[in-house]
């Protein structure tokens, strides 16, 4: 049948259309993958492995192999039903190629599962193809291996078929696009990270990932789905009880799953999953979550007369103090809201969640009394904290008060009081921090230094972290307050800068201040105000030439620049301190002339994650990490 249509004309009606929509997607790619940038690449790579999960949920296919090519392409196979071949009843085309070529094709033969349209994900493999340098694709059904190629989206032959096949499945490798995408350089920690996620996410499933520009190849496999993925997210702590407790729900056609696990920790990890996207933002699922953890716990605890005298009863921060949790539903109609769509919206869901959870938990929990009253231990624990901190923090304002405007001695102010205008840069020592004073714009830069290392967030609850004078100096400044009294409003400026040294040191710092960032004043992340200096790392100088260089290429193309490496001195700059002021405003902190780097969310949770490796017990293995990470981390493409 597929062969039909190489008797097809070349320029029909229909085949115009399809090139117009495939330009359209060329014309404006961030429409579509949001940005072209190295995120836009990746969402490329999600997008093609994304139709292959959705094969998975329809019980169709176990194995998916993502590799990354030498030639820079990148291919996707399952072991699924493969594409349909034969023409589409509709377009009167081989169903593969208006999956290939036309706009929501996907849509048209819903494969009834669950829709990941909404956000930037699911807008269809076409859009892939569009923005492919060239794009391949074959499928293994009924007996035969079926091939087409496509050039920048459109066909560049009929299908044809290649071969017998006894098996079934579709493999689709393409090549991004140079001439659109800013960058075609996949990341494979990126990728790697995302397919490990969704092989948690869908248990049963094996994802192979081969990098050929490495040679490296790593399988992801979890039989026990979002249980195993608390476990790895916990691997660190010292847990409350073994193994986590899951849920699992229908509620109309919704689906709900929940794995939690407590440790003697206080913070919390969760996680949240709408149709396998990841909600940074949350959303009615994660409200729902929360709130059935709320009324549950203070149920338990009441029908057992563990709250005696409280009036009050356990909030929310208290029965999340330790928790490590995993929330994935499938929702049959996603709507996405926010401007990452990030978000879920469906106000349906809040109650679904809510009462799957309440009965579920509250079932587990007559089932396993010691579980039980261990936790509510923990949280009546926690709430007497909270009640200490509230103290505490009213305290540190009062004496912030006696000695006068309440800001820490440390901190050299900036002249204006616009918020908006003005900037905060944290400094790593006092020395870079003097540095930093001399070269700063005082009319609207402020300089914190901060002295050796700071208090570690993950082990102190918020009535110690408070005594510390680092942290108590830094909240001071930036003037939100923490914990549950916060107000975004009252931001004393818009931009808080990290400045670190480039070496092993500085990337904890940062690491530090980045999860202090995220876990206790985690709108300062998501309101985009958190930056990262980016000073030089070369100074490269030739006569009476200079340059400066951010990375080992930019020093590679300056030597070039300066016609080889003959008569340059190379300095290599270890840290803030080795610059004088000048050096230092114009190369770190001038407007004009300095690169910051924007902390995202994303960027915040890895940072958050990577911590709590380091933050293990043990320290060797702490000092490896960093020593082998440190790179990474200095570069930020975390
Ligand atoms: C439409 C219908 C069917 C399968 C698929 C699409 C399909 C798409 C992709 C994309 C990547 N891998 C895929 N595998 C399958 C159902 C076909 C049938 O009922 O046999």
């Amino acid at each position: 049948m597929a062969q039909q249509s190489m008797d097809t004309p070349a320029y029909t009606a229909s085949s115009i259309q399809v090139l117009e929509g495939l330009s359209a997607v060329r014309r404006r790619p961030g429409m579509y993958i949001g940005s072209t940038d190295a995120r836009g690449l990746h969402q490329l790579v999600y997008e093609v492995v994304d139709n292959s999960i959705d094969e998975v949920l329809a019980g169709a296919c176990t194995e998916i192999v993502v590799t990354l090519h030498a030639d820079g392409s990148c291919s996707v196979r399952d072991d699924g039903r493969g594409i349909p071949v034969e023409n589409h009843p509709k377009y009167n085309r081989p169903t593969l190629e208006i999956v290939m070529t036309v706009l929501h094709a996907g849509s048209k033969f819903d494969r009834n599962t669950y829709k990941v349209s909404g956000g930037l994900h699911g807008v269809g493999v076409h859009v892939v193809n569009a923005l492919s340098e060239w794009l391949e694709v074959r499928v293994r059904r009924e007996g035969q291996e079926h091939f087409q190629r496509y050039e920048r989206g459109a066909p560049v032959g009929a299908i044809k078929v290649v071969g017998p096949s006894t098996t079934t499945g579709t493999e689709t490798r393409f090549k991004p696009d140079g001439t659109i995408l800013e960058t075609v350089a996949f990341d494979r920690d990126t990728i790697g990270r995302r397919l490990k996620e969704l092989s948690f996410l869908n248990a049963g499933v094996t994802i192979r990932f081969r990098d050929e520009r490495d040679g490296t190849d790593e399988t992801f496999h979890h039989a026990g789905g979002i249980t195993e993925f608390v476990e790895d997210l916990s691997q660190a702590a010292n847990l409350l009880f073994k193994p986590p407790i899951y849920l699992h729900a229908k509620r109309e056609a919704n689906d709900i799953e929940v794995a939690l696990q407590y440790d003697d920790g206080y913070n919390e990890t969760s996680l949240a999953f709408v149709n396998n996207i990841h909600t940074t933002d949350g959303g009615t699922h994660v409200v729902g979550l929360r709130a059935a953890l709320t009324r549950t716990f203070n149920d338990y605890a009441r029908h057992r007369g563990l709250l005696k005298g409280d009036k009050e009863g356990l909030s929310g921060e208290d029965v999340r103090e330790g928790l490590t949790s995993v929330l994935s539903v499938k929702v049959l109609e996603p709507q996405f809201e926010g401007q990452t769509k990030a978000k879920l919206g469906n106000s349906e869901v809040k109650g679904q969640v809510e009462s799957a959870v309440n009965e579920k938990l509250a079932e587990f929990l007559e089932e396993h009394p010691a579980v039980g009253q261990s936790l509510i231990l923990k949280a009546v624990q926690a709430s007497h904290a909270r009640e200490a901190a509230r103290k505490a923090r009213e305290l540190t304002r009062r004496k912030g008060l006696l000695e006068g405007g309440g800001l820490p001695g440390k901190l050299a102010d900036c002249h204006s009081r616009d918020p908006a205008q003005s900037e905060l840069f944290i400094v790593e020592g006092d020395s870079a921090g003097g540095t930093a004073k001399q070269g700063r714009d005082r009319e609207f830069q402020a300089i914190l230094p901060l002295r050796g290392k700071i208090l570690n967030v993950e082990k102190a609850r918020l009535d110690k972290m408070l005594e510390n004078e680092q942290i108590r100096s830094l909240i001071t400044a930036i003037g939100i307050g923490i914990g549950d009294e916060q107000d975004i409003e009252s931001l004393r400026y818009h931009k808080i800068i990290l400045m670190t040294d480039a070496d092993v040191d500085g990337a904890h710092i940062r690491t530090l201040l980045l999860t202090l960032f995220y876990r206790k004043m985690p709108e300062l992340i998501s309101e985009g105000r958190v930056y990262i200096a980016q000073a030089p790392l070369y100074r490269l100088q030739k006569g009476s030439r200079s340059a400066y260089a951010y990375s080992d290429e930019e020093r590679d193309r300056a030597l070039a620049e300066l016609g080889g490496s003959k008569g340059v001195t190379i300095q290599r700059y270890k840290g803030l301190g080795e610059m004088n002021a000048e050096q230092l405003a114009s190369t770190t902190m001038h407007p004009g002339s300095r690169t910051l780097l924007r902390v995202t969310v994303e960027d915040a949770a890895h940072a958050n994650e990577l911590f709590q490796v380091l933050m293990g017990e043990e320290v060797e293995p702490r000092r490896l990490y960093i020593q082998e990470h440190a790179v990474e981390v200095t570069n930020l493409d975390i």
